[in-house]
Order: C-alpha cells, then sequence, then structure tokens
C-alpha cells in the first residue's frame, strides 16, 4: 500500500510526511524492506482484538499497538515537485510522475490559510481550491498523455493489449476494459478523438488514484468553516489538518514536557515552566489536527481495506510460538480466508483447505468475506 503527498511548494508536504512516519523507527519489522529517500512508513490505526478479547495484551510482530489500537505500516511517499507544467518535463516533473504511478491514492495538500501563493511564496487572500485545482490538471495532463502515448502505440492491435500497457498505473486490466465499454469507445485507440482520449484518462485517474484532500495549516486559517466548504466544492473529501500541530504534539511528548491523554487525545504538562505550559495550552486549544483521521480516511474508506489477523492457535488467539495476535494484514474488502492466505505465504495459500474464525471456532465458507477485526487460523495442506 502506496500513498503520495502531493501538492505545491511550502503547502506542508513535508511536515505532513514528518508527522506522520515519526513514530516509525519504534516498529521493527515491516513487510517492506526497500525504502526510497523521499518514502516513509506512516500507520493506518485500527482497534486491536485483543481489547474486545478480553486479553491482556497482544505482541505486535509487523505492526504495533498502542494503547489498545493497533498500527498497520502502510508506505508513504513525500512528491515534491509536481509543479504546473510538471507533465511537460517542468521542474523534473516527469520523474516525479514515475514515482507516482506506483501509488495507491493520493493527498492533495492544500494551504488553507491562503498564505502561499502557487510558487510557495508568501502572500495573503491566496484560493486553496487552486492549490487543488493546477494539481487536479497536472495530473489529468499527465494521465491524458500516458494514455494517448498508448493509445497510438497500440495501433493495429486488440483493445486488451491496449489495457495491458496501462497496469504501470495501477490500474487493474478489468477496471480499464471496464470504463472503455462505459464509455463505448471504438476498438481502434490510434482513432480515438481527443475528447474520447480526455474522458478516457479522467475516468482511470478517479479510479486508480482516489484523493483526499489536506485543507492543512488549518491552525493559521483565519474562516475554517469557509475554507473547507470552498475545498469540498472540488468533489473529494476534505479533512482539516494541521501537520504543524501533529508534530509540535509529538515533539511535546519525545521531549518529556508533556504525557498524550489516549482517551482525550489532550497534552498533559509535566513541567509548570510557563512558557511550556503556553504551548501545550495552544496545542490542547486547537484540538485534532485531523492528520491521523485523514490517513485512515484514504486506507479504510477510499481505498476500502480491512485488518485481519492470523493466527495458528485459534484457542489461545496466537501463533505457534505463542506470541498473541502477532501479525495484522490488509486486505481488499470482500476478501476471503484463501486471500489472506495468499498475503502471508504462497504455500500456505496453494494448499490452503479452509479459514476458522478464532472468535466462533467455526469454520469460514470458501466465499465469506472477512470483516474488520477478524482472527483466523488457516488450514492448509502444506
Ligand atoms: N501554520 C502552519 N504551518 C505549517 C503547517 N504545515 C507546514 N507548515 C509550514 O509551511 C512551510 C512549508 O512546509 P513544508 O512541509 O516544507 O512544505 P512542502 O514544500 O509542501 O513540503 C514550513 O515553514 C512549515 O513549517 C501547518 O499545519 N500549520
Ligand atoms: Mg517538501
Amino acid at each position: 500500500m502506496l500513498i503520495g503527498l502531493v501538492g505545491l511548494p511550502n503547502k506542508g508536504k513535508s511536515t505532513l510526511f514528518n508527522a506522520l512516519t515519526g513514530g516509525s523507527a519504534q516498529v521493527a519489522n515491516y513487510p517492506f524492506t526497500t525504502i526510497q529517500p523521499n518514502e516513509g512508513v506512516a500507520f493506518a490505526s485500527s482497534p486491536c482484538p485483543h481489547v474486545a478479547l478480553g486479553l491482556p495484551k497482544c505482541d505486535p510482530n509487523n505492526s504495533g499497538c498502542q494503547n489498545g489500537i493497533r498500527k498497520v505500516p502502510i508506505r508513504l511517499l513525500d512528491v515534491a515537485g509536481l509543479v504546473e507544467g510538471a507533465h511537460e518535463g517542468k521542474g523534473m516533473g516527469n520523474q516525479f510522475l514515475a514515482d507516482l504511478a506506483q501509488a495507491d491514492a493520493l493527498i492533495v495538500v492544500a494551504d488553507a490559510s491562503g498564505k502561499t501563493d502557487d510558487e510557495g511564496n508568501p502572500t495573503t487572500g491566496h484560493d486553496p481550491a487552486r492549490d487543488v485545482r493546477i494539481l487536479e490538471e497536472e495530473l489529468q495532463a499527465w494521465f491524458q498523455s500516458v494514455v494517448r502515448k498508448n493509445a497510438l502505440k497500440n495501433k493495429g492491435r486488440p483493445l486488451k493489449e491496449f489495457f495491458t500497457l496501462l497496469t504501470g498505473l495501477k490500474v487493474s486490466e478489468n477496471d480499464a476494459a471496464h470504463i472503455a465499454t462505459d464509455l463505448e469507445l471504438p476498438e481502434e485507440s490510434s482513432q480515438w478523438t481527443k475528447e474520447e482520449v480526455h474522458d478516457y484518462a479522467e475516468r482511470l485517474r478517479k479510479i486508480s488514484k482516489p484523493i483526499v484532500i489536506a485543507a492543512n495549516k488549518m491552525d493559521a486559517a483565519e474562516n475554517r468553516s469557509a475554507v473547507l466548504e470552498v475545498l469540498q466544492k472540488r468533489g473529494y473529501p476534505v479533512f482539516a489538518t494541521s501537520a504543524e500541530m501533529a508534530l509540535a504534539k509529538q515533539k511535546a511528548v519525545k521531549n518529556g514536557f508533556a504525557d498524550l491523554d489516549a482517551a482525550s487525545g489532550k497534552l498533559v504538562a509535566k513541567s509548570e515552566e510557563p512558557a511550556i505550559q503556553k504551548a501545550l495550552d495552544r496545542i490542547n486549544a486547537f484540538g485534532d489536527d485531523g492528520v491521523q483521521t485523514m490517513l485512515d480516511h484514504v486506507v479504510f474508506n477510499s481505498l476500502k481495506q480491512i485488518v485481519a489477523y492470523p493466527v495458528e492457535d485459534e484457542k489461545k488467539y496466537a501463533n505457534n510460538f505463542g506470541k498473541v495476535l502477532p501479525d495484522a494484514f490488509l486486505l481488499n474488502q470482500g476478501a476471503t480466508g484463501k486471500e489472506l492466505a495468499e498475503k502471508i505465504h504462497t504455500d500456505l495459500a496453494s494448499g490452503f483447505l479452509y479459514a476458522i474464525d478464532a472468535r466462533t471456532k467455526m469454520r469460514l465458507g470458501k466465499d465469506t468475506a472477512l470483516k474488520t477485526g477478524d482472527v483466523v487460523k488457516i488450514v492448509s495442506a502444506k
């Protein structure tokens, strides 16, 4: 799972990236090993079943558990340089677009305070909807150029082969074909009109790169509800965020100035010093920084993921070494026990016999979809 942070310069992408990946060093084993310089590990959060099962604790291995919340790692990409004209190669734009092709979803970072212009220079009264529109136009132009290029390349060949060419954009051949049928496009892709290329690219973009908007720098916005309303008109989910507040909160805890009260999400001062108290009061007064809520929305709503927990010993909710709920896996909504087996190991999947719901100790039907929080024992011939 790869999520890209995109936006015009100085809107807060890197700050958001740092806020979301800050704690990543604390979790030892990620299910992926190669991490690019601008890539980090962030965490989708979901209630850990150890709480509802009344277990004293869990022993997370591929994930973390904080205050009863399971933290499932995902990859996050800070994509700088997606400026106006990027699709024509401006500012090494093509390279950034190539990085983005692998993303499953995008967070478009807008400056809700209106205090940075298109180039990232200080200003006042900048329309934050522009921050989204320019990005949208760049993404659209990029998708159009990819579609046009491959449509011409596929001249004289069956349309089926054109869909295969698009898989680099992380779109399934099924989805690519479905859109073409829906738009009633001609079989010969090199004959598609400009409008047909535009419409096809737009549908492809929306399905392969779902967007949410971070209305960032909300702490510095003058009229929060007005800004949100303007951004909501773009037609994507909008989240009021303050990456700066999120980072400040983490730093206050890390530096020993405060504890985080899990229930209220507020900082509790550990120091009597007025300057520190004042800084903490400011953070607490702002309230929810919105950053984690937004990421969870991307994973569980935009990308329709669930979290499932495989165990070998369903009576103890543990693996063979007695480790309780060691692993958490993200799966597509609708995934079955077999698909969970595929995520774990190819042997487990090829020898798959059936799955057991550890809560009920009952066999799951072959086609039964797993639910988020399910604890599952896979029974395999291998
Ligand atoms: N007030 C405020 N400033 C922010 C916030 N997020 C980022 N900034 C500031 O905006 C500037 C640009 O941030 P940066 O993350 O480097 O932007 P990028 O170019 O999009 O990566 C820096 O001075 C940040 O401190 C926020 O939530 N609130
Ligand atoms: Mg940056």
